[in-house]
C-alpha cells in the first residue's frame, strides 16, 4: 500500500483519537470518580503522596486505606505503596492518637474536632516530608482521607496543608422511603437498593459503594425504611437483614435507624393496644429495643410518623405526639439511643390551614419531650413545594431539639427528568433569619444547636437513591445527594461552592466545562419555580402522583389536598391570605418576621402569593400588573431551561457521550414539561383572571380543556 494512502486511512483515526470525548461512563462512580489528573498536576501531586501508611488496624482504617489506594491510583495514574517500608519523603501517614504512638507523639490539637473530625497536616518526620490525616477515632480519619482526595479531585495543592473540620451537626442522615417490597414512595432511581429477599446472605457489593459515597460527604446515618412504615421491619426475620447492612455501613461510620410503626405492639405483638401509658405496650417496645440492639448494638434509633396521613399515633388512644415519643425514648435510652419524632402532622381532620398545623400541635409540648427525643421539622410548613418560607417551629422550641428534614428526591420538583440542584434552595432556608433571639437567628444557628444548646443535632435528607446504575435517576440528581450531605455537615457552606466541588469531581476541572454547568445549577432552581409555581405559589401539581400541572383541580375529598385551596384564584385575584385578615399563620413567626411577611409592601415577591391574596392588577415592584408579572415568570422559567439546553449541547464535545446523551434527553422531556406547566397553569389562571397576555408574551399553544384532560396514570413513586 502506498504511504499516503496508509495516511489517508490512519489520519481520521488519529484524528479521533486527538478530539475524542473522554471514556463512556455511565454514572455508577458518582463523585468518586478518581480519574487521572492532567500531566501539570502529577508531578506535584505524586511527589506529595508516595505512599500510605496506616497506623493500627481496624475495619474503619482499613476502608481508609482502601480508599487511598484506589482513590490515588486512579488519580495520579500509578499505584501508591501501602507498606511502612515503603515510606519514604512524602508518606501519608494515617490514625488516630489510640491507634499509633507515632501520632500520639506528635501533639496534634485534636481535642477541639469532636468525636468525628479530622485534622490534615503537612509535617517533617525524622527529616523527611510527610502528610498526617488524624482524627480523634478512626471515622474521622476516614472522613479526612476522603477530604485529601477531594482535595486532588478539585486540583487543590496538597504540599503544604494545615486543615482542621469537625461536623457542625451530630445526625447527618438519610431517610430512605423505602417500602419492603423495594418500591419507593415518592422514588424516581429504580427499586429500592435493599434486596430484602436475599438478605442476609447476600451482601450486594453496592451496599459497600454507597456506604463509601455517604462517607465521603459526612453522612453518618440511614433510615432504612419508609416513614409509611410497615410492622414487618421490628420481626425478627427483617431484623437479622437489617443487622447485615449495619455490618456492611458500620466501617464507614454509618448507624442504621428504622421507621417503627406506632401500633406495631398491636400489628405484630399481639397486644389489643398500643396506648404509649399502657405498661404492656411500654414493656413490648422495650423488650423490642433489647432485641435489636443485641443484634445491632450501634442501632441509631427510631424514627416516626405518627398521627399524619392515616398513620398510627398516640393520639388514637387520646395521648400527645411527647408521650408517645417519650415511651419510645424511653425503651432506647438504656442502650444510648434516639427518637426521631415527626413534626409533619397532618390531620384528618381538615385544619384552618396546613401551614400552621404542626407549629400549633407542637409549640405547646416544648419542653416536654425525653431528653434523647429529637423532633423531625421539614424545610417549610407545607410540604416540600418547589419554594416554601422557612417552618415557623424553627426558633420557637428552644427547649426541644429541632432537626430539619430536606426532601432531596424531587416529587415536587420534575421527579429524576428535571435538571433543578437544590443546593440554592437549601441555602435559601438555612439562611433564613428566624428572629427567633434578635437579628441573626437563621435557621442554620437552630439546628446546630449553637442557639438554644441543643443536646442533639440533626439533618434528615429523604434520598433519592434506588438501584438505577446512576444511582439518582439522573446524573444531576447526584449533586442533591452530594449537597445535601456537605450542607448536613456544615450547613455554611455555599451552594456556588459545593456545587463546583461537585461538578469538578462529576464531570472536569476544565473552566470551560465547570463554568456553564455550575452556571446551569445555580440557575435551576428559579426556574424550575418559575415554570412551576412563581410567586409564592404552591401546591398546583396533579393529584395523587404529583406529576404535572393540576391548578383546576377541586375535586377531592378534603379542601386541602386540592390546588384551589391553596392559591385561592378567582375573577377578581390570587393567592393565599394568611394574614390577619385571612388565616393568620403568619403570626406563628417571630413578630419581626411576620410583620414583614404580613405585609404586601415587604414580603419578599418569592412569598407574595405565598401569604397575600390581590388582585390580578395589583401593582409589582417592577411596575408590571400581578397578572403580567405571573405571565413574564412563567415564561422566564421556560426560556431558562432552553438556556440550559444550549448549553448542555455545546459542551457536547467536552462530556463523555453517554452521560452527555442521557443529560440531553433530559433536559428536553424538562423543556417539553416546562411548557406544559406554563401553558396549563397560565390556560387556567387567564380562565379566572380574564386578562389578555401581554405583548410579546405567546398564549397557551392549546385551550383549557386540553390540558385538564391531560393524564399520567403510571406515573412513578406513587
Ligand atoms: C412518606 C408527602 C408525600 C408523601 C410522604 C409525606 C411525608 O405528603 O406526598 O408521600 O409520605 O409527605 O412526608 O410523610
Amino acid at each position: 500500500m502506498p504511504r499516503f494512502a496508509l495516511l489517508r486511512l490512519l489520519l481520521p483515526m488519529m484524528v479521533g483519537l486527538l478530539c475524542a470525548p473522554a471514556a463512556a461512563e455511565d454514572g455508577y462512580d458518582l463523585w468518586l470518580r478518581y480519574r487521572t489528573v492532567e500531566p501539570q498536576w502529577q508531578e506535584g501531586y505524586r511527589t506529595a503522596a508516595t505512599a500510605i501508611v496506616v497506623e493500627g488496624e481496624s475495619p474503619t482504617l482499613a476502608a481508609a486505606r482502601a480508599e487511598l489506594e484506589r482513590g490515588l491510583a486512579g488519580l495520579l495514574g500509578r499505584p501508591v505503596p501501602t507498606t511502612p517500608e515503603a515510606a519514604g519523603d512524602g508518606a501519608i501517614i494515617l490514625g488516630t492518637p489510640r491507634s499509633s504512638p507515632l501520632i500520639a507523639g506528635l501533639g496534634l490539637p485534636l481535642d477541639r474536632l469532636g468525636p468525628e473530625g479530622y485534622l490534615i497536616r503537612s509535617i517533617t518526620l525524622g527529616g523527611r516530608r510527610a502528610m498526617v490525616i488524624a482524627g480523634r477515632s478512626d471515622v474521622g480519619v476516614l472522613y479526612g482521607a476522603f477530604r485529601l482526595l477531594r482535595l486532588i479531585q478539585t486540583r487543590q495543592p496538597i504540599d503544604a496543608l494545615d486543615l482542621a473540620e469537625a461536623p457542625r451537626l451530630e445526625r447527618r442522615l438519610l431517610n430512605h422511603w423505602d417500602n419492603l417490597d423495594r418500591s419507593v414512595e415518592r422514588g424516581y432511581a429504580g427499586l429500592s437498593l435493599w434486596d430484602w429477599q436475599k438478605l442476609p446472605h447476600f451482601r450486594d457489593p453496592r451496599y459497600t459503594d454507597y456506604a463509601r459515597a455517604n462517607a465521603s460527604i459526612g453522612i453518618n446515618g440511614t433510615v432504612l425504611n419508609n416513614v409509611n412504615s410497615n410492622a414487618d421491619i421490628l420481626t425478627p426475620q427483617f431484623l437479622e437483614k437489617v443487622a447485615a447492612l449495619a455490618d456492611v455501613f458500620r466501617p464507614y461510620g454509618i448507624r442504621v435507624y428504622l421507621s417503627a410503626r406506632f401500633n406495631a405492639p398491636m400489628a405484630i405483638g399481639g397486644l389489643e393496644t398500643a396506648d404509649p401509658l399502657d405498661p404492656r405496650v411500654r414493656a413490648w417496645w422495650r423488650a423490642k429495643s433489647d432485641e435489636i440492639y443485641r443484634r445491632i448494638p450501634d442501632f441509631g434509633g427510631f424514627l416516626v410518623k405518627a398521627n399524619s396521613e392515616g398513620q398510627p399515633g398516640p393520639q388514637d388512644f387520646g395521648r400527645s405526639h411527647a408521650d408517645g415519643a417519650n415511651m419510645l425514648a424511653e425503651a432506647v435510652e438504656p442502650h444510648g439511643g434516639i427518637v426521631m419524632w415527626r413534626a409533619f402532622v397532618y390531620s384528618d381532620e381538615v385544619p384552618t390551614d396546613r401551614a400552621a398545623q404542626a407549629y400549633d400541635e407542637f409549640k405547646p409540648l416544648d419542653g416536654e419531650f425525653r431528653p434523647n427525643v429529637i423532633v423531625q421539622v421539614k424545610n417549610g410548613p407545607i410540604d416540600f413545594q418547589p419554594r416554601e418560607p422557612f417552618h415557623p417551629l424553627f426558633g420557637a422550641m428552644p427547649r426541644t431539639p429541632l432537626m430539619m428534614e430536606l426532601q432531596i428526591t424531587k416529587e415536587y420538583l420534575g421527579f429524576a427528568t428535571h435538571l433543578v440542584y437544590l443546593g440554592t434552595m437549601w441555602e435559601e432556608v438555612l439562611d433564613a433569619d428566624t428572629h427567633a433571639q434578635g437579628e441573626g437567628s437563621t435557621v442554620a444557628r437552630v439546628i446546630d444547636g449553637s442557639l438554644d444548646d441543643y443536646a442533639h443535632t440533626g439533618m434528615a435528607g429523604v434520598a433519592n437513591i434506588g438501584n438505577d446504575r446512576n444511582w439518582s435517576g439522573s446524573q444531576f440528581d447526584q449533586a442533591n445527594w452530594y449537597a445535601y450531605g456537605r450542607l448536613a455537615w456544615d450547613p455554611d457552606v455555599t451552594a456556588g461552592a459545593i456545587a463546583g466541588e461537585w461538578a469538578r469531581m462529576t464531570w472536569s476541572n476544565d473552566p470551560q466545562v465547570l463554568e456553564p454547568i455550575v452556571g446551569m445549577m445555580m440557575d435551576s432552581h428559579q426556574a424550575v419555580v418559575d415554570y412551576m409555581t412563581p410567586l409564592g405559589l404552591h401546591h398546583l401539581m396533579a393529584t395523587g402522583h404529583h406529576y404535572g400541572p393540576g391548578p383546576w383541580v377541586d375535586d377531592l375529598e378534603r379542601a386541602d389536598w386540592n390546588p384551589v385551596y391553596f392559591h385561592r384564584a378567582d375573577r377578581e385575584g390570587i393567592g393565599f391570605d394568611r394574614t390577619a385578615s385571612g388565616s393568620n399563620s403568619v403570626s406563628r413567626y417571630a413578630p419581626e418576621v411576620a410583620a414583614r411577611f404580613g405585609d404586601a409592601g415587604t414580603v419578599p415577591e418569592e412569598f407574595l402569593l405565598w401569604f397575600h391574596h390581590l388582585p390580578w392588577d395589583h401593582r409589582m415592584a417592577g411596575g408590571r400588573t400581578l397578572w403580567d408579572e405571573l405571565v413574564a415568570r412563567y415564561t422566564r422559567g421556560v426560556t431558562a431551561v432552553a438556556g440550559m439546553r444550549q448549553a448542555w449541547a455545546a459542551l457536547a464535545p467536552h462530556v463523555d457521550a453517554q452521560r452527555h446523551a442521557e443529560v440531553s434527553d433530559f433536559l428536553l422531556i424538562q423543556q417539553e414539561e416546562a411548557q406544559w406547566w406554563r401553558d396549563a397553569c397560565l390556560a387556567y389562571f387567564q380562565s379566572l383572571s380574564r386578562r389578555p397576555f401581554p405583548e410579546g408574551y405567546a398564549p397557551p399553544a392549546h385551550d383549557l380543556e386540553y390540558y385538564k384532560a391531560i393524564r399520567t396514570p403510571y406515573a412513578p413513586g406513587n
